[in-house]
């Protein structure tokens, strides 16, 4: 594995840096401040057979990202929101894409806060929807974008109105739903949330928490559970360093295990 580390102002610096010099295929390993600058530890893994070769394994993907409605769905904290973070930062800084953040999030107490605080500051247009109205005002501007990601309230099966409007976008041609799932929950309530979400017609899965499982080999007998692809694994907090390809992961589970 060849690694490298970049000083640099801005995380944005820092992405637009690695990719030229490293190539998308470029993960970040560490994130630190020090002295007032960002230190960025990249790493480019050597080049693998993909996943078919290695893997024949369907349940892993990395055709994603290819439409323009992309709606986050998933239970209740499972880690939608910091999510989007992450993938946000993918789509604009690593793959330079036009895009917006929409959200259904009204609901909860400060539900569009954070993540509008977000969008400013990476300079991503952000759009509150409250109801049916907001989609049909925002649908012109929707245009301009080649990507708007929608994030949606954990508590969707008590909002009978918004869970419609939802159900709505997913079914629409253009549309790629991802499925959050936390590895942190118990397998009982992933198999309700998997069953519940099964009616949006979900393009692939990412899954969060990695870090906070103790025995990393858990993860496995949640990833044999599904029959959704999964696309990525985010392991942390840090935005957007915290998210890995899911071959990655998987592919070093089963290394290890050899
Ligand atoms: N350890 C760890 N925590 C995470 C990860 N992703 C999110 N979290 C934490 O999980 C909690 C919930 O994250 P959110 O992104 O707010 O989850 P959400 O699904 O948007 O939550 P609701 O909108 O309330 O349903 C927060 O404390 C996050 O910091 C992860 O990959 N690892
Ligand atoms: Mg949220």
């Amino acid at each position: 594995m060849y690694m490298k580390k970049f000083i640099v102002k801005s995380i944005q610096e820092g992405w637009e840096k690695i990719y030229s010099e490293l190539g998308e295929n470029a993960i970040i390993i560490e994130t630190k401040e020090k002295d007032g600058k960002l230190q960025i530890i990249a790493a480019l893994p050597e080049k693998k057979p993909t996943y078919q070769q290695k893997f024949d394994n369907p349940r892993i993907t990395d055709d994603v990202f290819k439409r323009r409605y992309i709606p986050i769905i998933g239970g209740i904290a499972t880690g939608k929101t910091t999510t989007i973070a992450k993938v946000a930062s993918i789509l604009k800084f690593s793959l330079n894409r036009n895009i917006a953040i929409a959200s259904f999030d009204y609901y909860k107490i400060g539900g569009f806060d954070n993540l509008k605080k977000f969008a400013e500051i990476m300079q991503i247009p952000f759009y509150p929807i409250k109801n049916e109205k907001d989609i049909i005002a925002y649908r012109e501007s929707f245009e301009n974008y080649e990507h708007i990601i929608f994030d949606s309230p954990g508590n969707l099966p008590k909002l009978p109105e918004t869970e419609k409007l939802l159900k709505f976008i997913t079914k629409a041609e253009n549309t790629e739903t991802i499925l959050i799932l936390s590895l942190d929950k118990k397998e009982s309530i992933i198999k309700r949330e998997l069953s519940y979400f099964s009616k949006f017609n979900i393009s692939h899965v990412i899954l969060t928490k990695l870090d906070e499982l103790e025995d990393k080999s858990q993860a496995m007998s949640i990833f044999n559970m599904l029959d959704i692809p999964v696309s990525y694994v985010c392991n942390g907090l840090d935005v957007p360093g915290d998210i890995l390809k899911a071959d990655e992961v998987f592919n070093a589970f089963e290394v290890k295990a050899l």
